[in-house]
């Protein structure tokens, strides 16, 4: 039966950290996510809440983690669905009580079944409950019914905690940067005109699969027009001779995400209008990565790219007017239309990790060693668009470049450099595999 992914020493630390932040007389209540149904007795893939991860590498549903700080003494328990010989046939086999107590870092285990009991003794020792809400509605419910004064919120703690990443945290996500980064590049080496978007999305699924992981979000694979589309996913048009494909497609390993996008033409030369903004796009990617340094405030890497972008719309002769104008005086002048979004985000446990801010926004931590970011400039030219008004050439071109970012005191490291990203490189893998 699978185990934690780090040693129980790491999730105590974690766990130390947490109920050092709280005052005395506090308990901290963590349910996991529940299992959604996708019709009748078909259920999605279950996810385990990452918050629940992350303190305790327990995963398995119905169950909760309870961390209590009570006149001096701290323990941890977690209360999980008692073995069932009937139930795990169907269902699998389960940890169950004494597997939880002897292998995971709790101090101890109870059935699920004796939570309201003893959270109704437990709540007259403390004076302060911590609930994680929203994860599982029922749960708060029945909290809710047995404590009559405020609920707290423990998410700013564990959010703070959890945007430094340890040594063995920054050992996984290089691992799910590296595999992302060759399944990019066995896409790109089998991409030729008129190939599906989804023949792409299943080469980089296998690749995916055959290293043990999953994806960390549903891939973007968008040919032509459809790189212009932010959030694109449905995979299911065949990409023309001279078209770009942006495929926006990153793994989950051991719980911890990657984020990679790579654009590339599909005949594996760049025309001349879309090596430009490919060119303009990666210089403000570079700019970016160069603005992830340790002290630098949460949006130095949005502003790096926002003003190599602008300067280069205006030269391109994409925006007719000056580059002050293109930029605006917050970062929100006439360069949105076509990069409508942040430069990046926090990556861990979620490929939208706690803990990060909006970008172009005042609010936002200080880039700190530890932090991995994403650095993920793009520049959209939808053909559709009736507001805009910009040279033919550029039309239905859409190009986005992201990589995974490690701050460190001495500068970033890209832990996604394994997957290429020059025009060069590019065009030398693209369809290199046929
Ligand atoms: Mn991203």
């Amino acid at each position: 039966m699978k185990g934690t992914v780090f040693g129980h020493s790491e999730y105590q630390k974690r766990q130390e950290e947490l109920l050092d932040k709280l005052p005395m007389n506090s308990i901290v209540i963590l349910p996991n996510n529940v299992p959604s149904i996708r019709s009748n007795d078909t259920k999605y893939p279950y996810r385990a809440n990452s918050y629940l991860m992350y303190l305790s590498g327990w995963e398995e549903p119905d169950s909760t983690l309870v961390l209590t700080k009570i006149s001096g003494h701290t323990n941890v328990t977690l209360f999980v669905k008692p073995r069932n010989t009937e139930s795990e046939i169907w269902e699998g086999r389960i940890v169950g009580i004494e597997g939880a107590q002897n292998g995971w870092p709790i101090n101890q285990a109870f059935p699920n079944t004796d939570f309201e009991l003893v959270m109704k003794k437990t709540f007259k020792k403390i004076s302060n409950l911590y609930f994680f809400k929203g994860i599982n509605l029922g749960m708060e419910a029945l909290v809710s019914n047995l404590w009559e004064g405020e609920i707290l919120d423990p998410t700013p703690h564990v959010d703070k905690m959890r945007t430094i990443k340890s040594a063995a945290e920054i050992e996984v996500m290089k691992s799910a940067a590296s595999i992302a980064s060759e399944a990019h590049i066995s896409a790109m080496a089998i991409t030729k005109p008129n190939i599906g978007e989804w023949e792409i999305q299943a080469s980089i699924e296998n690749h995916f699969t055959l290293n043990r992981s999953v994806n960390s979000y549903n891939p973007i694979v968008g040919g032509g027009d459809n790189a212009t589309i932010l959030h694109y996913n449905s995979n299911s048009v065949r990409i023309e001779d001279n078209e770009l494909v942006l495929v926006d497609a990153g793994c989950e390993v051991s719980g911890y995400a990657s984020d990679i996008t790579r654009t590339w033409p599909v005949n594996g030369k760049f025309t001349k209008p879309q090596r430009e903004i490919y060119e303009l796009v990666l210089e403000a990617q570079n700019s970016a990565i160069g603005a992830c340094q340790s002290g630098s405030k949460w949006d130095s890497m949005h502003r790096a790219a926002s003003e190599v972008i602008s300067r280069g719309l205006v030269d391109l002769g994409i925006l007719k007017c000056s580059q002050q104008e293109a930029l605006g005086t917050n970062l929100d002048g006439e360069f949105r239309k076509f990069f409508m979004h942040g430069t990046g985000h926090m990556l861990g446990l979620d490929v939208h990790d706690v803990g990060g801010g909006r970008q172009g926004g005042k609010a936002g931590p200080v880039l700190s060693p530890g932090m991995i970011v994403t650095v993920e400039p793009g520049l959209y030219f939808a053909s559709w668009r009736e507001d805009i008004d910009i040279p033919k050439k550029y039309s239905g071109i859409g190009v986005r470049i992201e990589d995974d970012v490690l701050i460190t005191e001495s500068g970033p490291i890209v832990l996604t450099d394994g997957c290429p990203k020059t025009i060069d490189e590019i065009e030398s893998i693209v369809g290199s595999a046929l």
